[in-house]
């Protein structure tokens, strides 16, 4: 199961019929990129229910980092659930959760002293934050980005950008949510990261008032919104500013966390050092778990009984995050991120010298991104980036679309696939923007 190979047509008879069931039994709101159903995953190969073994540039939406059946994460959690799997850690608790706990206050970002609480989704992380970010001020506001994505829930979606396919019909949403400009270099006239800050820092000061403001989320790289990277400087100035104004920095690394980005967490890159880090997606190997790990006496400020919920840290989570932070860090995961981002954009400048379609190649380590834009400008080429991926998807490659303009397609390999897995993907990515000139 090294390789990418076909044995039907894509979605194959065992696919469609499936499909056909998920139509009649799954909401329509429920969408997927592909009709072609699962069956095992690893390593990079995804082998769907008719035999057919798809090559995985998506991990899941950037989860499964370590793989989709990491031998360890694999073997903790068979463990643990014939162990126990549920005690609810607010009844009864368990050393997973603290062990959970004590990793994340030692590897995430600052020497300083550090606590952590888990959640489930990123979501829900995320809107932890925001709570003990008030309760820490005793302020209201909270200011996200343009092209921000934060979740689905209700809060969240406040934070999220982008109108569809998430906000339109869902409102209203949470009050004393504010947008800022961010930094985006390709189009934003190449504004350099100290003046595009203090574009945002201006706007927020005459808007909002820093007096009123509990918390600044921001994603280091943002992901949904097209793998926006800000400029260098955007971020620290930021982090400046919010530290001499009493604002907490919350950094949304439910993407970028977790040597995804070439870094064990994007804000390392340029020192900054947020006060509560959010985390999700990579940090299990596929188990749902997510955590919000930052100054302790920030953490501290919401009452006992005030965090938590009856799945937070759930036991085979924890065991399975354990394991995968071994997985990143006995098998060198960082490294190999940042020789991934070398292949891949190798990759992509070469078909760029080429093709002016490719308006932008960037990202950084397994998170890299190309935006395709109609030639003679940068008008987004939504259309372009759809059927590319279509071809891709119909030759056994799992690629994914992202961007508020929809024309980003987007690199997310598990950091465990060769090299000979990525040249065969990339070597169908070339095909697809042949067939589509
Ligand atoms: N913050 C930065 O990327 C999730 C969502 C896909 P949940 N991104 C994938 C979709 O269409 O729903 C995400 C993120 C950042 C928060 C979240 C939310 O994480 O685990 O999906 O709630």
């Amino acid at each position: 199961m090294n390789k990418r190979l076909l044995v039907t047509e894509l979605p194959g008879p065992r696919s469609r019929a499936l499909m056909e069931r998920k139509t009649s039994a799954v909401a329509d709101g429920v969408g997927t990129t592909m009709p072609v159903f699962a069956a095992r995953a690893g390593d990079g190969i995804l082998v769907d229910v008719d035999g057919n073994q798809l090559i995985d540039l998506g991990s899941g939406i950037a989860v499964t980092s370590v793989g989709a059946s990491a031998p360890r994460v694999v073997a903790a959690v068979t463990e643990q659930v014939a162990a126990f799997t549920h005690t609810c850690f607010m009844v009864t608790p368990y050393d997973g959760y603290v062990a959970v706990a004590e990793k994340l206050n030692a590897l995430t970002p600052g020497d300083h002293e550090k606590r952590t609480a888990l959640f489930n989704s990123g979501a829900e992380a995320v809107e932890n934050a925001v709570k003990i970010a008030r309760a820490y001020t005793r302020r209201d506001a909270v200011v996200v980005f343009d092209h921000a994505y934060h979740g689905r829930t209700n809060l969240t979606l406040a934070m999220t950008a982008k109108n569809k396919p998430y906000k339109h019909t869902f409102g209203p949403f949470a009050p004393e949510v504010y947008r800022a400009p961010g930094s985006y270099p390709y189009r934003d006239g190449n504004l350099d990261g100290a003046a595009a800050a203090a574009r945002a820092i201006d706007q927020i000061e005459k808007q909002i008032g820093a007096d009123n403001l509990a918390a600044l989320v921001i994603e280091p790289i943002q992901g949904e919104g097209g793998f926006i990277e800000p400029a260098p400087g955007f971020l620290p100035a930021l982090a400046a500013w919010c530290r001499a104004s009493g604002v907490v920095f919350v950094a949304d690394e439910v993407q970028t966390g977790f040597a995804r980005t070439g870094d064990l967490f994007a804000s390392e890159r340029e020192n900054v050092v947020p006060d509560l880090i959010v985390t999700a997606k990579g940090i299990a190997g596929g188990l749902p778990l997510s955590a919000v790990t930052g100054r302790a006496e920030i953490m501290n400020a919401a009452h006992e009984g005030g965090l938590g919920g009856t799945y937070g840290g759930n036991p085979l989570a924890c065991a399975a995050a354990l394991a995968a932070i071994e997985t990143i860090e006995e098998e060198g995961l960082v490294a190999r991120a940042a020789k991934i981002e070398t292949l891949i954009k190798e990759r992509l400048s070469r078909l760029a010298a080429q093709d002016v379609r490719l308006g932008d190649v960037r990202g950084r380590g397994a998170m890299i991104a190309v935006e395709l834009v109609r030639p003679g400008g940068n008008e987004p080429d939504p259309r372009l980036a759809r059927d590319v991926a279509r071809f891709a998807h119909q030759h056994g490659v799992i690629v994914l679309t992202c961007g508020t303009y929809g024309n980003v397609l987007r690199f997310l390999p598990p950091l465990t696939i060769s090299d000979e897995l990525l040249n065969d993907a990339f070597d169908v990515l070339a095909e697809a923007l042949e067939a589509h000139r």
